[in-house]
């Protein structure tokens, strides 16, 4: 089976084919003979996922799959949420993390509750979609730690591993997270096709 694996992150290209071990031909972006740029204008993550499969599945004529992801932290109500890879505008990751970990200064332990979020989006050009969603629940850490992973992986902490994201292995990262468990159920409706 042909997947067009519609995403331009490294990182979750990385992780994506960790995580499905079928016997899935993954077609790169890059391997395209032209370029779309779907604007990522969704309220939510899920918005967010479904356009970008719909628009590269009809573009290209490919079974393709797609997702948006993000850290929600309660104590921001939900933000940065569906602006995760915008939030404080063209900073890098590692100004990102400090500016959440600013904004949650003197907040205790209790109260950083965080979560990341995937929705995973299969479309075919004939209009065919499905959807999965994988959450993992974690703290905002009082500090970064860890140069695993990427974005905001150094600040949230999981309880369960004592760790942050930023500091385990990408296998162990991927026996527990938001986009695992996503991916995982996408990987099952794949097989049923
Ligand atoms: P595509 O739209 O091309 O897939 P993107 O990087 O723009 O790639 P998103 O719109 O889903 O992806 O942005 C979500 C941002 O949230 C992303 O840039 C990451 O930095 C961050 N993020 C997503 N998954 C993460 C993870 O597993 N760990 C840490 N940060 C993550």
């Amino acid at each position: 089976m042909k997947l067009l694996l519609a995403t331009k992150n490294p990182d979750k290209i990385r992780e994506i084919k960790e995580i499905i071990d079928s016997n899935i031909e993954f077609i790169p972006l890059s391997s395209l003979p032209f370029e779309i740029e779907p604007i990522e204008d969704g309220k939510t993550i899920e918005e967010n996922a479904i356009k970008k499969a719909r628009e590269y599945a009809s573009a290209y004529s490919l079974l393709t799959l797609s997702e948006d992801s993000g850290l929600e932290v309660d104590y921001l109500n939900g933000a940065p949420g569906v602006y995760s890879s915008r939030f404080g505008g063209d900073i890098s990751y590692e100004e990102k993390n400090r500016l959440i970990i600013k904004l949650l200064k003197g907040v205790p332990f209790e109260k950083r509750k965080a979560r990341f979020k995937t929705i995973a989006a299969i479309a075919d050009p004939s209009g065919f979609l499905k959807t999965a969603e994988g959450t993992v629940e974690g703290f905002i850490a009082f500090e970064p730690k860890g140069n695993n992973g990427f974005g905001y992986d150094p600040i949230f902490f999981y309880p369960p591993f004592n760790k942050t994201f930023g500091e385990v292995s990408l296998e162990e990262k991927n026996k527990v997270s938001h986009r695992a468990s996503a991916i995982r159920k996408i990987e099952e409706i794949l097989k049923s096709l």
